[in-house]
C-alpha cells in the first residue's frame, strides 16, 4: 500500500537501550514486518552520520576527536533537528518511522557524564513526540557480555551503568519497557504487536502533535 492508501499518519516509533541491547537488528526486524503488512514504512536512526554533523559525532564517536560535552550534546541534538522537517513531512504523509535512537538516548549519555538532566533535556523541546518508545531493557553487565563492544568512545561497562540509571529517569506516556533478556524473536513478536497497535491509532486520525 502506498502511502496514498493511508488515511492518517504514520507514526513515531522509537526503539531505545543501552549499546548491544538489540536495538539494531530489532529496528531492521520491525521495519520488514511492518512493510510485509502493507504498512509504509521508513527505517531511521540517531545519529544520522551522514550529514555534516554526524560526520562530525561519528568523528568523536571514534575518538578522532575531542569535543566539549556540553558542545558534544548539542551536536547530536542539532543532528536530530537537522532531520525535524523531514520527519513531520514523512509522518503527515502517513510514513511509520522506525527510529533506532532518538532524545532519550541524546538525555540519557550526556546526563550520565554528570550533566544536569533539566539542561540535557531542553534543547528537545519541541522535536516530534514519539507515539511509542520501546526501551530494550537488559543489564549493562548482560549487554557487554554479549561481546561486540566496537571500541566507540562510550562503549565501556562502567559508562553504560550509568547511562541505564539516566534512561530509568526518562520514563514518560509513551515508553513501553521490553525485557531484552528474552530471545530475539521473543523481542520481537512483543515489539510487533505494540507497534501495530499505535500505527493503527495512528492511521486512524489522530493529529500529529505540535
Ligand atoms: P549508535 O550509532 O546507535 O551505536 O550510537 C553511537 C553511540 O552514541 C552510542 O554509544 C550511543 C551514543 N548516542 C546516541 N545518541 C546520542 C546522543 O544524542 N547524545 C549522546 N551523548 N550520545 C548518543
Ligand atoms: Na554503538
Ligand atoms: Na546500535
Amino acid at each position: 500500500a502506498g502511502a496514498g492508501a493511508n488515511a492518517g499518519r504514520g507514526a513515531l516509533i522509537v526503539l531505545e537501550g543501552l549499546d548491544r541491547s538489540g536495538k539494531s537488528s530489532q529496528c531492521a526486524q520491525l521495519a520488514s514486518f511492518l512493510e510485509t503488512q502493507g504498512v509504509p514504512v521508513e527505517a531511521w536512526r540517531f545519529p544520522d552520520r551522514t550529514t555534516a554533523m554526524g560526520q562530525m559525532i561519528s568523528s568523536y564517536l571514534s575518538c578522532q576527536t575531542s569535543l566539549d560535552d556540553a558542545a558534544i550534546h548539542l551536536l547530536f541534538s542539532a543532528n536530530r533537528w537537522e532531520k525535524r522537517s523531514l520527519m513531520e513531512a514523512k509522518l503527515k504523509e502517513g510514513i511509520t518511522l522506525v527510529i533506532d535512537r532518538y532524545s532519550y538516548s541524546g538525555v540519557a549519555f550526556s546526563a550520565a557524564k554528570g550533566l544536569a538532566l533539566d539542561w540535557c533535556k531542553a534543547p528537545e523541546v519541541g522535536l516530534p513526540a514519539p507515539d511509542l518508545v520501546l526501551y530494550l531493557d537488559i543489564s549493562a553487565e548482560m549487554a557487554a557480555g554479549r561481546g561486540g563492544y566496537g571500541g566507540e568512545r562510550y562503549e565501556k561497562l562502567e559508562f553504560q551503568k550509568k547511562v541505564k540509571q539516566k534512561f530509568k529517569l526518562l520514563k514518560d506516556a509513551a515508553w513501553q519497557n521490553v525485557d531484552a533478556t528474552q530471545s530475539i524473536d521473543s523481542i520481537q513478536t512483543v515489539i510487533r504487536e505494540e507497534s501495530i497497535k499505535i500505527v493503527n491509532e495512528c492511521n486512524s486520525g489522530r493529529q500529529l502533535m505540535q
